[in-house]
């Protein structure tokens, strides 16, 4: 079960990273960007020389997480496959947006800026129950 749609993932950023960083809106039900909630939980997730310090983050369907985005040298952001951009960071500094995901699956996150995410800043994003 659990490798068919890894290879899916897989696959489906191949195919997207083809056509180079385009970032597809809207189309997972979910919330991303703006501010979160106060008591959501916090995801802590550092951009640093080319790599996220997590290459895999899992949050359950429809829960709200803060996700605090933090840059240790230049400007990167956080994209989701079907969500769009959620946040942006300038060099060192720290953003916090919110992102809920309402449909459970697996997803590609990565940075938009050119060249990041061929650089490997790209990870999954796990929505479980
Ligand atoms: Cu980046």
């Amino acid at each position: 079960m659990k490798k068919p749609s890894l290879i899916a993932v897989i696959f489906a950023s191949l195919v997207i990273g083809g056509c180079g960083t385009s970032v597809e809106t809207g189309s997972i039900p979910g919330k991303a960007g703006g501010k979160p909630q106060a008591n959501a939980r916090s995801v802590a997730l550092t951009a640093k020389n080319f790599e996220y310090s997590l290459s895999r983050i899992k949050i359950k369907v429809g829960e709200e997480i803060a996700l605090k985005l933090k840059s240790d040298d230049n400007a990167h952001d956080f994209a989701v496959d079907g969500l769009g951009k959620i946040a942006t960071v300038s060099g060192d500094s720290t953003v916090t947006r919110r992102l809920r995901v309402d449909k459970l699956g697996r997803y590609t996150f990565f940075c938009t800026l050119p060249g990041h995410r061929d650089g490997g800043m790209e990870g999954i994003l796990v929505v479980k129950r």
